[in-house]
């Protein structure tokens, strides 16, 4: 697939010669500092050192003082709390996070998680019900219920109270709830707004651990906390940064039994990034409640014993190699469709509809497609005598719009720019089918249909020095809003004969011509092979991976895109 290459904004130039005076670094490392918004030495100070201390009093949150008095009150007077979140990863880690907190302070706590294929997403009716026959007064909401203002109000009837602890955007009325945590509400002087719903979680918990002035060790909740800010693509910023950070540090060291078990099944053993979460432990986790249960994740992220940690961790497992399953044979049976299509390759929108695909896993191969046909794509099953889907955009085109513009072919639809779910009638599949690709035409631009590698600086080899990686590891960890740095280098050959490694991965040794070389592996990239061949020039975007073997340094680069040198 051609990709366009363009370079990210330069950096603002006040802020780059202020901290010109502060920092006494090269001028690459500066401009990628300040291309990160940082313009003091302060600053530049609490993003290089990341500490505990510098995470926010949680009591900044409206309403945070009266969530954590009324869970004093639920303690003093003996009721029942139940513990209440979503079943994917953010909703279980939120979930597991404050049950076993609580769980070391209190005793009459349970959990729920509501089914996805009986419930689906948010606060249910009948686990409202379900609390009500339990006896149960107070509801802790994680990850949910900022738009619940009808269970909300059911729950009031019948003497229940709602402690909400959200991160989606509000809708225009707050539900009537004891308390909503919720730093997007345009009420909360919260000053980071993008925590997960795990992360509010947190926060909560630090609330109720100062307030009852424990002795508390916050690291030990904080793999959950990045866990869910890795699954939940919230940006690695602020304080999420922080808590990524340590978070990270605790997976690495002395992870709690669920984690470390889904580790040993995920075959990883030291060093995880951001990145092995969203991958490797998130989709585990994920699987429970997309194929069995959330409450199986649930009951494995808050067990003690590793022992049996790595016995429901075989479940868990279990439920994502199912999930796996489906995910490659629906994926093979899309593409097979879609390539079907006598006009596949003039469409800008992909639509497919099978009444088998499994509804758990059509979001995440409608992603898959779309690394295979760049543009807008929608995967639809069946369910209840609807056709059901799950709609995926590119990069900078506003999906919702143009699902909007098909409103009246749909019963209900929801979501935002990059992602929405869809219900319409069987019958009025290819209307929607037709209805969407005119919309999508008329509303896209030609190079948004192109996908952009987006790369920091174009820098000469030499500047690649062992330092030079060491400082750059530092600005990690890497995600959305703080990703890796991605380096362009122009005018490069090959030096030795390049190798098609593994299924399709191209490696290289390139060299700038002035003697400095690296070796440089393409993952998926073996079709570029060509490229290099008889000292052809190439220029390449790359990130730079340091590796240490048994105390032997070396660098190597990981190419993201490769084109012929333009003289
Ligand atoms: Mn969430």
């Amino acid at each position: 697939m051609i990709k366009r290459w363009a370079a990210k904004p330069a950096p603002d130039l006040n802020i780059l010669e202020s901290i010109r005076k502060e920092l006494k670094v090269n001028d690459i490392l500066l401009q990628l500092i300040a291309q990160r918004s940082i313009g003091t030495l302060r600053e530049a100070f609490v993003y290089f050192t990341p500490d505990i201390k510098y995470l926010h009093d949680p009591f900044l949150m409206l309403d945070m003082e009266k969530a954590i008095d009324r869970i004093i009150t639920a303690m003093e007077k003996d009721e029942k709390i139940l513990i209440y979140g979503d079943y994917d990863v953010d909703g279980t880690t939120s979930v597991a996070l404050v049950y076993s907190f609580l769980e070391t302070i209190y005793s009459k706590i349970h959990y729920y998680i509501p089914d996805r294929f009986k419930e689906g997403y948010g606060i249910s009716m009948q686990s409202v019900d379900w609390a009500k026959e339990k006896g149960i007064n107070l509801i802790i909401a994680l990850d949910c219920g900022i738009k619940a203002n009808t269970q909300v109000e059911y729950a009031n009837e019948n003497g229940i109270d709602y402690i909400i602890c959200d991160h989606h955007t509000p809708g225009d009325i707050i539900p009537d709830a004891f308390a909503v945590l919720n730093p997007k509400r345009k009420d909360c002087p919260y000053p980071y707004k993008d925590l997960s719903g795990c992360g509010i979680g947190f926060k909560l918990i630090q609330a109720l651990a100062t307030k009852l002035k424990l002795e508390w060790n916050s690291e030990e909740y904080l793999d959950l906390v990045a866990v869910s800010i890795a699954s939940d693509i919230v940006p690695v910023t602020g304080e999420n940064r922080t808590l990524a950070f340590f978070g990270l540090n605790r997976i690495n060291t002395n992870p709690r039994p669920g984690i470390y078990a889904l580790m040993q099944y995920a075959a990883i053993k030291t060093n995880m990034q951001i990145n092995d979460l969203v991958f490797k432990l998130g989709p585990r986790i994920n699987a429970a409640g997309r194929v069995a249960s959330g409450s199986a994740a649930v009951a494995m992220l808050i067990e003690k014993s590793r022992h049996k940690a790595i016995e429901m961790a075989a479940e868990v497992n279990k439920s994502n190699s199912m999930r796996k399953e489906f995910d490659s044979t629906i994926t093979t049976q899309a593409l097979k469709m879609l390539e079907d299509d006598d006009n596949y390759l003039s469409r800008k929108t992909t639509v497919l509809f099978d009444r088998e695909w499994h509804k758990g896993v059509i979001g995440i191969v409608a992603s898959r497609l779309i690394d295979k046909y760049y543009r807008p794509t929608v995967m639809l099953t069946e369910s209840n005598g609807y056709a059901v889907g799950s709609a995926r955009s590119v990069p900078g085109f506003n999906l919702y719009e143009a699902i909007a513009e098909c409103a009246d072919v749909l019963d209900q639809w929801g979501g935002h720019h990059a992602a929405a779910g869809l219900t319409m009638k069987l019958e009025n599949i290819d209307l929607f089918k037709e209805r969407f690709e005119e919309a999508v035409t008329r509303l896209i631009t030609d190079d948004l249909l192109i996908p952009v590698i987006e790369y920091d600086l174009e820098i000469p080899f030499d500047a690649i020095t062992l330092s030079f990686c060491k400082t750059l590891e530092r600005f990690g960890p890497f995600g959305p809003e703080n990703m890796k740095p991605v380096f362009m280098t122009k005018n490069l050959v090959s030096v030795a004969e390049p190798r098609i490694v593994g299924n399709n991965h191209l490696l290289l040794s390139v060299s700038d011509g002035s003697g400095i070389f690296f070796r440089a592996i393409g993952f998926g990239l073996s079709d570029f092979i060509d490229l290099t061949h008889n000292g052809a020039k190439v220029d390449i975007c790359y990130t730079i991976e340091p590796n240490e073997f048994r105390g032997e340094f070396s660098i190597n680069l990981n190419i993201k895109d490769i084109k012929p040198s333009v003289e």
